[in-house]
């Protein structure tokens, strides 16, 4: 995205003065999907896909937000308890709050932002949001004296207390910590993280996007959380001399214990998270090796099981798992959160041509669109640009 994309709508929208602009991006996750917040290991890269943001304090009483794709203009005071009503603002209202209680001094301001993130896409914008805030309320009136892990809990915080949804660390963490060319494996346990230089030589990371989302009764994302909090209360009761903290703290034979007497539906969530877990670290040992077709496979058994265990793939993302199949793809299956939107598909340059017609003509046929194609580019973490 073009800085004077930004810069134009910030200064038409307020007083002709210029401010700070700022980046953060969205994600891609090789694998290790609905693992963070049962406390195992994901495999996420920043995109160079993201948010920009100019902000300026405006000595005002109000901070003034405007959304450049939305066309819409958000006014809320900081210690206005309720925080405005438009989604969108809320996770900037959201991260303002976060960042007070890390004791930043957080002054009105003006703000003007877009993004270039496909929305619903699963490559998490939303989280590109809160981190761009993080890091421009961090930098204008913290000082910089907020620690990365602090602005990657405030992101996560946000949608937590201000949004409702319970999602892990994983989407906040790629954004704020993302480095050019280098995914990382995070255990989302103990915080540790690793830098993984990605340079697949003669293979492509292509993300297909379905442009469905298919909205659920309820909230899905966080049944999926509560089934895997239902065994590990199971665990506990079931071995009470052991602490069990997330499902990352049981093995295979402890799960089997407590079958009788857990749902099987809770049983079979359960089961595809410890099955996750172990096809990251045999991707990162795959990877050590530039063992691609092994890393493709664990990727296939993911779709697998997010299909037919975990329940958040549908129709559409199934289709164009099938499709990469057919075609020889290495490795495919659905990214993020679930119910909707992209496949990240792990392609041999010889099979790149072909698979990516016949996805665009076979789904075309069948939902009456093409997939969005979006080939991936691993780009850098939260930052302020100028
Ligand atoms: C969403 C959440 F925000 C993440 O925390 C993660 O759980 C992901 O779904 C599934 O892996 O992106």
């Amino acid at each position: 995205m073009e800085i004077e994309y930004v810069r134009s709508r910030f200064i038409k929208h307020f007083d002709g003065k210029t401010g700070n602009i700022y980046h953060s991006p969205g994600r891609i996750n090789l694998i290790g999907e609905h693992t963070d917040y049962n406390g195992g290991f994901v495999f996420p890269g920043a995109v160079e896909q993201g948010i920009m943001a100019e902000v300026r304090p405006n000595g005002q009483q109000t901070c003034n937000v405007y959304s450049i794709d939305l066309k819409d203009m958000v006014h809320f005071k900081i210690d206005d308890p309720k925080g405005p009503s438009a989604t969108w603002a809320r996770y900037i209202y959201g991260v303002v709050q976060e960042m007070r209680a890390l004791g930043v001094d957080v002054k009105p301001f003006n703000a003007a932002f877009a993004g270039d993130v496909p929305l619903g896409a699963g490559m998490s914008s939303s989280a590109a949001l809160e981190s761009c805030f993080a890091c421009a309320l961090n930098d204008l009136f913290g000082d910089n004296k907020v620690s990365k892990w602090d602005m990657v809990l405030a992101g996560q915080a946000t949608e937590h207390k201000y949004i409702g949804v319970n999602c892990g660390i994983m989407d906040q963490f790629a954004s704020v910590f993302g480095q050019k060319g280098k995914l990382m494996r995070l255990d989302c346990r103990s915080r540790e993280f690793e830098y993984f230089p990605w340079e697949p030589k003669g293979y492509k990371l292509v993300l297909l996007n379905s442009k469905v989302k298919h909205e659920l009764k309820g909230s899905p994302y966080n049944d999926r959380r509560n089934s895997c909090e239902n065994v590990v209360k199971a665990l506990s009761s079931h071995f009470p001399d052991k602490k069990f903290e997330t499902l990352r703290d049981a093995n295979w034979d402890e799960l089997e214990a407590v079958k009788p007497v857990v749902s099987e539906e809770d049983y079979t969530r359960a089961h595809f998270v410890l099955g996750e877990v172990d096809r990251v670290l045999a991707v990162s040992e795959a990877l050590e090796k530039g063992d691609y077709e092994t890393v493709g496979q664990k990727m296939y058994e993911t779709h697998y099981g997010l299909s037919k265990e975990y329940e958040v793939s549908c129709e559409e993302l199934d289709y164009l798992n099938d499709i990469a199949k057919e075609n020889g793809v290495t490795g495919s299956r659905i990214m993020g959160g679930g119910f909707g939107g992209c496949t990240i598909n792990l392609v041999k340059d010889e099979v790149y041509d072909k698979f990516i017609a016949d996805a665009k003509k076979k789904f075309n046929e069948k939902y009456g669109h093409e997939p969005e194609v979006i080939n991936v580019v691993i780009g850098d973490g939260s930052r302020k640009i100028c």
